[in-house]
């Protein structure tokens, strides 16, 4: 049986990427109304507040690589707050912070449920090594620390020891990729990766693509699962206020059809919502846009449906 509560999980941080402003993403979700819409649907909600993580002294680059340290000991932390919630029992929402964090949230939800699959919406595939990296960024690196297939491919990077990969390739399914890097598009097809570009979604529609995902991910068992969700996945007309905006994303109607179908397998065990930057709204109208369709996503996720939430109500009212 699923989890009956639904914990939310607030990571301030910005230093998987070099644009100030993402560690300001929690906050504006939150102000977005993200904990009453949860309350509205059937199960308690536990705020758990932001995690505060620690400014390190020195963090020398590796390679191309900034802040290594910084974010491997973030996540390093993230990953335990992740873990004990599942734990006790929750469904798991991490808000973000750039989307290094999910190496983190995903581990930590792994360390409770090593049989997980993985849903990645994202403009980017987020698959880079230092290697083929062409920004050094972490948050374009994420998957590929998790992936067991790419082990002798990573180099030690510092801040990372308290990790090893726990991924199989054929346990993650992309949605909405559509700036994928050179080295990024030689690992998906070397690993026989399942994805779905926006030229795919185009080509099946967004039906199609959910029922090939979670059969890929789910016909041999039931399992938990995570689900890594990118607000820049959105069309940058829908989702401005984010670092790496890439034109022809989502539609509002299947990025909320995407949880949706999620919600509907009974199976989501814990979720991220990550690259929200207040700083780089245009105007407050195009940030609070934003951070509402963030809580859409995150509402559809654990079972808002688009005729309102579970009803109470069982018959007409009566006039007589
Ligand atoms: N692929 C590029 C890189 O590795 O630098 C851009 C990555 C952007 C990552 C974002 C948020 O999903
Ligand atoms: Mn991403
Ligand atoms: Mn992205
Ligand atoms: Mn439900």
């Amino acid at each position: 049986a699923r989890a009956h509560s639904v914990a939310v999980l607030g990571a301030p941080f910005s230093k998987g990427q070099k644009r100030r402003g993402v560690e300001h993403g929690p906050k504006v979700i939150r102000d977005a109304g993200l904990i009453e819409r949860l309350s509205n649907l059937d199960y308690p909600v536990h705020d758990f507040g932001d995690l505060s993580f620690p400014r390190l002294e020195k963090d020398e680059p590796f390679m191309h690589v900034p802040f290594p340290r910084t974010v491997g000991t973030a996540n390093k932390l993230l990953s335990g707050a992740v873990s004990s919630a599942v734990g006790a029992g929750h469904t798991l929402v991490m808000l973000g912070g750039d989307h290094s964090l999910a190496i983190g949230s995903v581990a930590g939800h792994a360390q409770q449920c090593p049989d997980l699959c993985l849903i990645w919406v994202d403009a980017h595939a987020d698959v880079n090594t230092p290697l083929t990296s062409p920004s050094g960024n972490l948050h374009g690196q994420s998957v590929a620390f998790m992936l067991k297939e790419l082990q002798d491919k990573m180099p030690d990077i510092p801040g990372f020891s308290w990790m090893k990969p726990f991924l199989s390739s054929r346990d993650l399914v992309y949605i909405g990729l559509r700036d994928v890097d050179p080295g990024e598009l030689c690992i998906l097809k070397n690993l026989g990766i399942q994805y779905f570009s926006m030229r795919d979604i185009d080509r099946l529609g967004i039906q199609r693509v959910m029922e090939v995902t979670l059969d890929h991910l789910l016909a041999r068992k039931q399992r938990p699962i995570h689900l890594s969700f990118d607000i820049d996945a959105f069309d940058p007309s829908l989702a401005p206020a984010t670092g790496t905006p890439v034109n022809g994303g989502l539609t509002y109607r299947e990025g909320i059809y995407i949880p949706e179908e999620i919600h509907n397998t009974g199976l989501l065990s814990a979720m991220d919502l990550v690259e929200v930057n207040p700083v780089l709204g245009a105007s407050r109208e195009a940030v609070e846009a934003t951070a509402a369709l963030a809580v859409d996503v995150i509402a559809s996720s654990l079972g808002q449906t688009r005729l309102g939430a579970h009803a109470t109500l069982e018959e007409i009212p009566s006039a007589k």
